[in-house]
């Protein structure tokens, strides 16, 4: 008997799987096609046409990418299956990330293009992580030709599991018409939107299959020892046997097979849906990977929250027990809310249901409190997090404003929602220039961001670059006299301070001494002459906080009628506004350090673009456990870090990018400077 004679035992129950995949691959057209062939659509809807079921929501129409999560739920051959079809753009890759653990396996939809094995990379890397199964299905079949030959010396280099042909296609003259099924040894013809045709396996077709059908084996066999010897014997090993270790192999994530087709016309569909099938694990298998034991109360693992016109939509995978209406959730932090309302969701439609039992993927909703990524729990004790996916750390940012006043209330509230959707997008209020910097995963990101504003909360807003944390200090000191005496009528004012005002080392920051003696300046009014020169300094000559300075009050005089803490604060500065101009003032920019990821053959490309931008390049590496990618280190100022992702992707066909840290403070001088003080000038 085989040594995995169980580990072929089809999965029951309902499924979920992720479509994913490189950016613009067809996962929604391939989505469309599943819907179609398993009657859940009558018709396959197309990305040009605009109708699919995935690209539902109005800024995926608008944008013809997907631009968030789209759950499908459809049943095939009596089994119910729920599929994620998850935006390819790396800007939105946290709504692919933070739902694959709970998947039972992934469909990675990819096309034979060069330029997108290093995004295919990220994606393989991801799951191979995670320990999802995956399948890949090479798309776009109808764009390829006889020239296509090896598959998988294209695709092979993007995953470090080994991927094993399936199918190999036929052709009729240069277009290719079918495929041939390795495990099966049978021929198909792609019939248009219908299932593909049987045909004869013959004549060349015949002989391709026998040889791609052997390195299948043979790569099969790696993990097989009685298949090995087989082959070795040349003993034709039996067809279950075949199938049992696609099976076992598949789940045990030591091999990752290739089908192909053409979702576009629905070719090759049936065969993703019958690999899941009979191969894919199912949710059992997915909860032991997770750490769940099944039976008792119910576990559920949020995919996503969405903040619909109904309220809040929660849609979520049921890893244990049965949940349903009036259910109350737990998540680890808090309580998620109770259950009002369970539904189906095809895409944005909706449709009531009963509760949920294990393995269904459904939309909970009302869970007020539910998050993306949330592991929830029905029961007084909260089950630990079965994972959890941090977001990508942000890489670009703006500033915004509601455009009307009235709306300030509004935009903060809309924001924090779209942030617990997608805990992608970082908000960040910023007290001193009262600025609310929104830091999201590329420019197509923060505009669809900003886009729900307006779309689903209707908050018009003004977007700006958000300023450069400028600061600037001083040069040499200064004795400065600062006098405040009004005398207007009544009840005067009288504050008069001598400071001595120092430079001090970079990242010194402020402080202050009081060096008074004798009492000239009154104990109870030092520290009020302090806070005015804390005032003085939050917008120096140049126009920029002051920093790295020591300022000690050294002389002074009072009047024991009219002097007051006002007219000391006043008079600190009086004295510090007046000092600093005599300082030789110098712009002080924040400098950086940055580290870049990119595919090894954009180095020479990054190290240009850095340069370029006034970076500081401290070398660079082979990125560590990344086969054919480097590390570039650089340290580079704010003001040129603004865009860089943008240059960054381009140099890299989207697959490279970077994390930054404040390093230092560096004096500028000379035009860059001017340029810099002018157009703060003309901003006030
Ligand atoms: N020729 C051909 N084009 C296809 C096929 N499948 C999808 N396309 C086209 O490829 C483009 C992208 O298709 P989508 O289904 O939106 O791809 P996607 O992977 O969902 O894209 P994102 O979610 O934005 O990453 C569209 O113009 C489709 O019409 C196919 O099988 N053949
Ligand atoms: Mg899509």
């Amino acid at each position: 008997m085989a040594a995995n004679a169980n580990s072929a035992v089809r999965a029951t129950g309902p499924r979920c799987v992720a479509l994913v995949g490189p950016f613009q691959s067809g996962k929604t057209t391939l989505l469309e096609a599943v819907l179609a062939r398993t009657g859940a659509i009558a018709r396959q809807g197309t990305i040009e046409a605009g109708n699919t079921v995935g690209d539902g929501s109005h800024e995926a129409r608008h944008h013809r990418m997907s631009v968030e999560l789209t759950a499908a739920t459809t049943t095939f051959m009596g089994d119910s299956y729920t599929f994620l079809d998850c935006p390819g753009s790396v800007e939105f890759a946290h709504d692919m990330r933070a739902v694959l653990p709970a998947v039972d396996a992934a469909v990675v939809v990819c096309e034979l293009d060069e330029k997108k094995i290093p995004q295919l990379q990220l994606i393989l890397r991801e799951l191979e992580d995670r320990k999802i199964p995956r399948i890949l299905f090479l798309n776009k079949i109808d764009k390829a030709n006889a020239g296509v030959h090896d598959v998988l010396q294209l695709l092979q280099p993007a995953s470090r599991t080994k991927l094993i042909l399936r199918q190999i296609p036929t052709f009729a003259g240069d277009l290719i018409t079918g495929f041939v099924d390795l495990a099966l040894e049978r021929a198909f013809v792609y019939k248009e939107h219908a299932p593909s045709e049987v045909i004869a396996l013959e004549g060349d077709a015949a002989d391709r299959e026998k040889t791609a059908r052997f390195s299948m084996l043979e790569t099969l066999a790696d993990h097989d020892d009685e298949l090995m010897e087989q082959l070795l014997e040349d003993i034709q090993p039996p067809r279950d046997k075949v199938f049992d270790d696609l099976t076992r192999e598949l789940r045990e994530g030591l091999v990752c097979p290739v089908l192909m087709g053409t979702a576009a016309r629905a070719n090759g569909v049936l065969r993703v849906l019958k690999a899941l099938r009979h191969e894919a694990p199912g949710a059992a298998e997915t909860a032991k990977r997770l750490g769940i034991n099944g039976g008792g109360d119910a576990v559920a693992y949020v995919l996503k929250t969405q903040n619909t016109s109904h309220g809040r939509l929660s849609i979520a995978r049921l890893l244990a027990g049965q949940a349903g209406d009036g259910a109350t959730f737990v998540s680890s932090e808090d309580e998620a809310g109770r259950v009002a309302g369970v539904f189906k969701l095809v895409g944005q439609s909706t449709e009531k249901r009963g509760p949920a039992g294990v393995g269904e993927t459904v939309a909970f909703a009302k869970l007020d409190k539910a998050k993306t990524g949330e592991t929830l729990t029905v029961g007084k004790q909260a089950h630990a997090a079965v994972a959890k996916v941090e977001p990508f750390p942000p890489v670009l940012a703006i500033a915004i404003s509601a455009k009307e006043r009235k709306d300030d209330v509004k935009l903060g509230q809309a924001l924090n929602k779209l942030a617990e959707e997608d805990p992608s997008v970082i908000i960040v209020h910023n007290p001193e220039t009262h600025e609310v910097v929104l830091w999201g995963q590329g420019e197509m990101h923060l505009r669809v961001t900003t886009e729900r504003l307006s779309d689903r909360y209707g908050v018009a807003i003004e977007r700006r670059q958000p300023r450069v944390g400028y600061r600037e200090t001083i040069r040499k000191g200064v004795e400065q006299r600062g006098r405040h005496k009004k005398q207007s009528g009544g009840h005067g004012q009288y504050g008069d301070v001598v400071l001595d005002i120092k430079p001090m080392p970079r990242g010194a920051g402020f402080s202050f001494e009081d060096k008074i003696t004798g009492g000239v300046v009154p104990r109870n009014y030092i520290p009020s002459v302090e806070e005015g020169v804390i005032d003085g300094l939050k917008h120096g000559p140049l126009g920029f906080p002051v920093v790295d300075l020591h300022v000690a009050l050294i002389d002074g005089s009072y009047h024991t009628v009219d002097s007051s803490d006002m007219a000391f604060r006043t008079a600190g500065r009086i004295g510090i506004v007046e000092g600093l101009p005599q300082c030789q003032p110098v712009l002080l920019e924040p400098i950086h350090l940055v580290e870049i990821v990119c595919p090894n053959d954009a180095t020479a490309k990054i190290n240009a673009l850095l340069s370029g931008r006034r970076g500081q390049i401290l070398g660079f590496d082979t990125r560590n456990g990344w086969e054919g990618w480097d590390v570039v280190r650089a340290k580079m100022p704010e003001a040129e870090i603004g865009d860089l992702i943008v240059e960054i992707r381009s140099a890299t066909a989207g697959a490279g990018t970077f994390t930054f840290k404040f390093d230092h403070m560096a004096e500028l001088t000379g035009r860059t400077a001017d340029q810099i003080v002018a157009a703060r000038r003309a901003a006030e």
